[in-house]
């Protein structure tokens, strides 16, 4: 070989010494860039048997598997692996299964089970329009139409730019109904336009369960604190009145002795409806008062409550205690009329203007001789004792009377 002036090259020999590779790749780097996860390694690499991988989302731990498909969601060039997958923001860990790639060497080595963390952070720096959040509504339930286990409101979230962080519309703290949080046990759904990492178009829907609700009410509900995915918030909350119906079963909770001694006040949980004399059972002492002895149930001017009024009967002239007695008693033992078995509340002095009667006494309640005074709510077939939504009343445990 002569150069062009004629020269000789010096001619030399060098003996290079093959070395066999036996070093299997191993993964340097994973990083998340435009949609897809590159993971770079410390060399060049070729697809090989495992195609199964696995990503972690770091917070929530929920995993997704990826199928690598050479030449559709994946790519191995040179040293690196590219799979395209749409991710949210987060932190993520992908474990890459053992023989998922193999180097370039003669007798090609796979590489090892590798795990590496890796954030996903989409370009967002340009949006500085704060989201918006419209058409806070419900459809409420008809009257008298029992709720079902749970009631909805729905709203609109809306962000052109970056979209809506659905973190933010799932957390049920961002909520409240009448100036309160939303009970437990409830929780979002969605249903949105674009991807999870940028959804311009949120139609959300908070589930409430209906046992929860104690009142019927038509109350203003909020939305606070939806941002959007470059982190602007809302410029004001959202809001929009919704009516939740009471989903629970009302109650009679507080009976006592009213002013005048001889009636009871029945007081419900809340409003109710089909209320009279079969649906209580009162007794004394134990001993069931006869419906017959229950005057009217009428409801009072305070908000759920009800009155009524237990009547003796009177028998004149009666032996009583070795005496001739006039009596007031409640006629209990299935014998029309006093007899022997009966309920004997007062023992009064004979009166001859006095004469036998029946149910036209009203009883002193505060009287010593009562012990023990109780009234249960029974479920009356005609008209059970049930609140605006048609939701009947817990019967049959008994409500102590409060005598003072
Ligand atoms: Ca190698
Ligand atoms: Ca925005
Ligand atoms: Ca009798
Ligand atoms: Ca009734």
């Amino acid at each position: 070989m002569k150069d062009t002036v004629g020269n000789d090259a010096a001619t030399y020999s060098k003996s290079v010494t093959l070395m066999k590779d036996t070093i299997p790749p191993a993964l340097t780097t994973v990083e998340y860039k435009d949609g897809k996860i590159v993971a770079t390694f410390t060399e060049d690499i070729s697809a090989s048997g495992n195609t199964s991988i696995m990503l972690i989302d770091q917070k929530t731990g929920v995993s997704t598997p990826i199928t690598l498909r050479n030449g559709v969601n994946a790519t191995f060039a040179n040293n690196t692996l590219t799979i395209s997958q749409v991710l949210p923001n987060g932190d993520y860990q992908l474990r890459l299964s053992a023989n998922t790639v193999v180097d370039k060497a003669a007798r090609p080595n796979a590489n090892q089970l590798a795990t590496m963390y890796f954030s996903v952070t989409n370009n967002v720096s340009n949006d500085t329009v704060r989201p918006v959040v419209v058409g806070v509504t419900n459809t409420p339930v008809n009257p008298g139409v029992s709720p079902g286990v749970e009631q909805t409101a729905t709203f609109t979230a809306v962000d052109d730019e970056s979209g809506i962080n659905l973190v933010t519309v799932q957390d049920i703290n961002n909520y409240t109904w009448d100036g309160k949080a939303l009970p437990y046990g409830s929780y979002v759904t969605t249903n949105f336009a674009g991807t999870s990492d940028k959804a311009t178009n949120v139609v959300v829907t908070v589930h409430v369960p209906s046992s929860e609700i104690k009142e019927t009410k038509t109350a203003l509900f909020t939305v606070n604190n939806i941002r959007d995915n470059a982190g602007n918030i809302l410029a004001a909350p959202g809001k929009g009145n919704v009516t939740f119906v009471s989903g629970a079963n009302p109650e009679l909770i507080a009976a006592r002795v009213g002013a005048s001694n001889n009636s009871l006040v029945l007081t419900f949980s809340e409003a109710v409806l089909g209320v009279d004399a079969k649906d209580f059972l009162v007794s004394i002492n134990q001993v069931a008062v006869p419906t017959s002895a229950l005057g009217p149930v009428q409801p009072s001017y305070t908000d759920n409550t009800y009155g009524t009024t237990i009547w003796g009967s009177i028998a004149v002239n009666v032996d009583i205690n070795g005496d001739k007695k006039d009596v007031v008693y409640l006629d209990t033992d299935g014998i029309s009329g006093y007899s022997y078995g009966d309920l004997v509340l007062e023992v009064l002095s004979r009166d001859t203007n006095r004469t036998n009667s029946l149910n036209t006494y009203s009883i002193n309640l505060l009287d010593n001789k009562i012990y023990d005074l109780r009234v249960r709510l029974v479920r009356d077939a005609s008209s059970p004792v049930q609140n605006r939504q048609g939701n009947e009343a817990k019967f049959n445990t008994d409500v102590y009377v409060n005598k003072y």
